[in-house]
């Protein structure tokens, strides 16, 4: 007899086929990502680093570790990567524990405007809490202010700048964050955990010359399984020789046991994707049909914060359409458009029910989409928020649509 868990999975294999997978942040894996994820590796403890491991039989996880590492310090050119972080919270936690003693100061972009939690969400997360948390904020134009951010440093002196975002839809200048870090004598982290993909692909600035340390979550445009990288520049290294040594330290066995080494050999696959041109022409089309979505939006009087995208990813303010961030998305994925509600910058409603959408199209492209399907798109998005009750009519029509774009090795 089938476990019950097994036609779940088929459900959920349906959904992600029929619905218009649009949370930026989710993608598809290909095939042999999945086969290394869900391969014999995951049998295997490996406490430790390759060479250096706590317990026997280590001959191919050793192999595969030190695979996922040179592949990816070839991709970005860096000096060292750690593989082992078991997603981006626990890489983010590894490299403030290596860098930071109990309350000194770390600076981040504040959530509503586009941070991410573990940037330093003061009161519930330990990056708020065991850290003390100074944030900058975006401006009324929906922008990184950098002359602001620069007075921040100046005036609080951070040990940490942290430059990341999980939806904010511009370039992250890490050049001006980079000089911002020097002149007040701050280590630069770069989360690129949104953007990784569009970096290979050189359509967003790469922030290697300019931070001290990167992280990144490898599932979101890079493609990979859930997991993430903590990297180490050569600039990093020539401020503090001991660098490295902290971050995999502050990795095993500060905050982590055994590596999944299922997932990192995982890691290795989607690397050896990325490295290939196919995935830098993915990386620009993800950003044609941000950019032009974002167009047709506009175009249909939705008001998209800052006034457009860059990048892969858009939100929406949806207050001049009166209505909710989390009624409208609820109301979208009835229609199999899969967005999710998002605050927008200085929110005044509270993040379970915020006033905007966060729209992207990583996973779209990752079909095969292109600028005609977003211009269908955004008209289906108009038609539902205004018409409620032609949702069902439209899943039809997305059910129809989707058929001419199967997920890549899930025909
Ligand atoms: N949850 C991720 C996102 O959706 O952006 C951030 O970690």
């Amino acid at each position: 007899m089938v476990d019950e868990i097994f036609r779940i999975i088929e459900k959920e294999t349906v959904r992600q086929r029929e619905t218009l997978m649009m949370i930026p942040s989710e993608n598809y894996a290909s095939r042999k990502v999945l086969e290394a994820l869900g391969s014999i590796l995951q049998n295997k403890y490996a406490e430790g680093y390759p060479g250096r491991r706590y317990y026997q039989g280590q001959k191919f996880t050793d192999k595969v570790e030190n695979l996922a590492i040179s592949r990816a310090k070839k991709l970005f050119n860096v000096a060292h990567v750690n593989v082992q972080p078991y997603s981006g919270s626990p890489a983010n936690a590894a490299v403030y524990f290596a860098l930071l003693d109990r309350n000194e100061k770390i600076m981040g972009l504040d959530l509503s405007c586009g941070g991410h939690l573990t940037h330093g969400y003061p009161k519930i997360t330990f990056s708020g809490k065991y850290f003390n948390s100074v944030s900058y904020q975006t401006g009324k134009n929906g922008l990184i202010d950098y002359d602001e951010i620069e007075s921040i440093a100046l005036k609080e002196k951070p040990k940490l700048i942290i430059a990341g975002t999980t939806s904010y839809s511009r370039i992250v200048d890490f050049a001006r964050f980079g000089q911002i870090a020097n002149k007040v004598g701050a280590y630069l982290l770069a989360d690129i955990a949104h953007i990784v993909g569009l970096i290979i692909a050189g359509v967003h600035l790469s922030p290697v010359p300019y931070a001290d340390i990167i992280t990144t979550t490898t599932h979101k445009s890079l493609r990979g399984p859930r997991g993430a990288m903590i990297m180490v520049t050569k600039k990093g290294l020539k401020k503090d020789q001991g660098l490295s040594k902290k971050i995999d330290r502050a990795v095993f066995p500060g905050l982590q046991g055994g590596p999944h080494e299922n997932v990192i050999a995982a890691i290795a696959v989607a690397l050896g994707e990325a490295g290939k041109e196919k995935f830098k022409k993915y990386g620009r089309q993800v950003v044609k049909n941000a950019s032009r979505l974002a167009d047709e939006l506009a175009g249909l009087g939705f008001e998209i914060v800052s006034g457009g995208t860059d990048n892969h990813l858009m939100v929406v303010d949806l207050r001049n359409k009166r209505i909710g961030g989390k009624v409208a998305a609820e109301l979208l994925e009835k229609a199999g458009i899969v967005v999710n509600a998002n605050s927008i910058p200085h929110d005044s409603n509270p993040p379970l029910a915020p006033s905007g959408i966060r729209l992207g199209t990583p996973a779209l492209t990752t079909r095969g989409m292109e600028e005609k399907e977003m211009v269908q798109i955004a008209k289906w998005i108009d038609i539902i928020l205004a018409n409620p009750h032609q949702a069902v009519q439209i899943k039809k029509a997305v059910k129809e649509l989707v058929k001419n774009f199967p997920i890549p090795d899930f025909p």
